[in-house]
């Protein structure tokens, strides 16, 4: 069988011992249709998937590689790293290290503990945020999301005066009952639920640039009003930078906005592809973890050696002077083009870009809120979505998530790319 394809044979061998044949839901291609790719290697801005196409990558494993794959410094830290062991259950002086390069670039935290993956951070902060408060309650906010710890997988309920439904199967309601789902960007609600509940609210947690419900600001008012509300009533302020860290610039999303947070919780980047996240904050909040404090959080793989080899290695690159204005540069062309060729074409179009992270919409207005990107014409999202897979560009799979631009790519990869979707954007003209 020599012309067949190969990403249909591996899904249907994935989907007999996968649910779903994948890992995580988004990468089942479910919201665009088709066979996922399967991916064989990446170099660079590229990888090649099971019949060796290359794609131009724009997730970049949603978003640690900013760096683009197989940066020579970072191979050489984990192969070094490797071969002195995978994992010990013991401390090094790596975390030690890796501990103190975050703490040296987020002035927000003065300590930090490091996990392997962004749910189990956030879900960690969570916990850490009701213990050091002794409060229940917990705000977030429609269309961030923190990871599928329970109590975060929760969509608003009927009014202010009730709090979250389960959105997964599994989540009993009354572990949800103490999250309050509110719009993102909407002062009064905000203003309304502190009033209302002030008193008992443990955290409020947010991306402060959402890249979960595609790229969406929170506009410098709303994220002072969360910081002024949240001193004000004792709450403690997260900022979930699992997406926006390191990435967004130097200092995540929090030194795009001036605005200090009590909690951080971070990933992605920080692993430089391997699996690390973390959380942190002041030391007196810090402290209430085990085995100082009464909140428990543990983890067999945590500060594994490879993965925080892995991540200083990434940290010492992106720290380097001049990094994140050609990577912004860069992103900034990407987003200029893709709207010069849609306005070209006549495509309803609007993109935004902060460090290497983007988001574009098939609409004129930059959306504020979750609703407003859930207008968006799935049909007209899909077809850009295939036009570009067809044309070697490899965006999410949904319309939903963020995008991501590496060191890696070249002029000529942001060129390949605006000129494929103004094919796209022609063709959907004529139709
Ligand atoms: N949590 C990611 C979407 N925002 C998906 C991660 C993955 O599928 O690798």
């Amino acid at each position: 069988m020599p012309n067949a394809d190969q990403n249909d044979i591996l899904f249907d061998r994935a989907r007999a011992v996968i649910p779903g044949g994948v890992n995580s839901p988004v990468r089942a291609f479910k919201a665009v249709g088709g066979t996922p790719r399967f991916i064989r290697r990446a170099e660079g801005a590229y990888f090649w998937d099971a019949n060796d196409k290359r794609y131009i990558d724009y997730i970049g494993s949603w978003g640690p590689m900013i760096l683009g794959h197989g940066h020579p410094a970072v191979v050489e830290a984990v192969q070094k790293a490797v071969l002195e062991g995978f994992s010990y259950g013991a401390p090094t002086e790596r975390e030690i290290e890796l501990a103190e390069a975050i703490l040296a670039l987020v002035p927000s935290m003065e300590m930090v503990r490091l996990v392997s993956s962004g749910t189990e951070a956030a879900m960690s902060a969570l916990r850490l945020a009701r213990g050091a408060t002794g409060r229940k309650h917990i705000i977030k906010f429609e269309g961030c999301y923190h990871g599928h710890a329970d109590a975060l997988l929760v969509k608003a309920g009927s009014g202010l005066a009730t709090f979250g439904h389960p959105t997964s199967a599994g989540v009993p309601p009354e572990v949800t009952q103490h999250t309050l789902v509110l719009e993102y960007n909407n002062i009064a609600q905000l203003e309304e639920a502190f009033a209302l509940h002030g008193n008992d609210i443990a955290c409020l947690m947010i991306e402060a640039i959402a890249g979960n419900m595609n790229f969406v600001r929170a506009t410098p008012e709303f994220a002072k009003r969360c910081r002024d509300l949240c001193t004000q009533h004792g709450a403690l302020l997260v900022f979930d930078e699992v997406m926006t860290g390191f990435r967004v610039g130097l200092h995540g999303a929090q030194g795009v906005l001036g605005i200090t947070p009590d909690l951080t919780v971070l990933g992605k980047v920080i692993g430089g592809g391997m699996p690390l996240a973390a959380f942190g904050g002041p030391r007196a909040i810090m402290e209430q973890l085990a085995p100082l404090g009464p909140v428990y959080q543990a983890g067999t793989l945590s500060g594994n050696p490879v993965a925080t080899a892995c991540g200083l290695a990434t940290l010492k690159e992106i720290a380097k002077p001049g990094f994140y204005e050609a990577l912004s540069k860069k992103t900034q062309s990407l987003v200029a083009g893709l709207k010069a060729a849609a306005a070209a074409e006549g495509q309803a179009f609007n993109a935004d870009s902060e460090g290497g992270m983007f988001g574009f919409f098939l609409m004129n207005e930059l959306p504020q809120n979750y609703a407003t990107v859930m207008t968006t014409d799935n049909a007209q999202f899909n077809a850009l979505f295939h036009g570009l897979l067809d044309r070697g560009v490899y965006i999410a799979p949904a319309l939903y998530e963020a995008g991501f631009v590496s060191a890696a790519h070249s002029d000529d990869d942001i060129a390949v790319t605006i000129e494929a979707a103004r094919q796209i954007f022609k063709a959907s003209k004529r139709r």
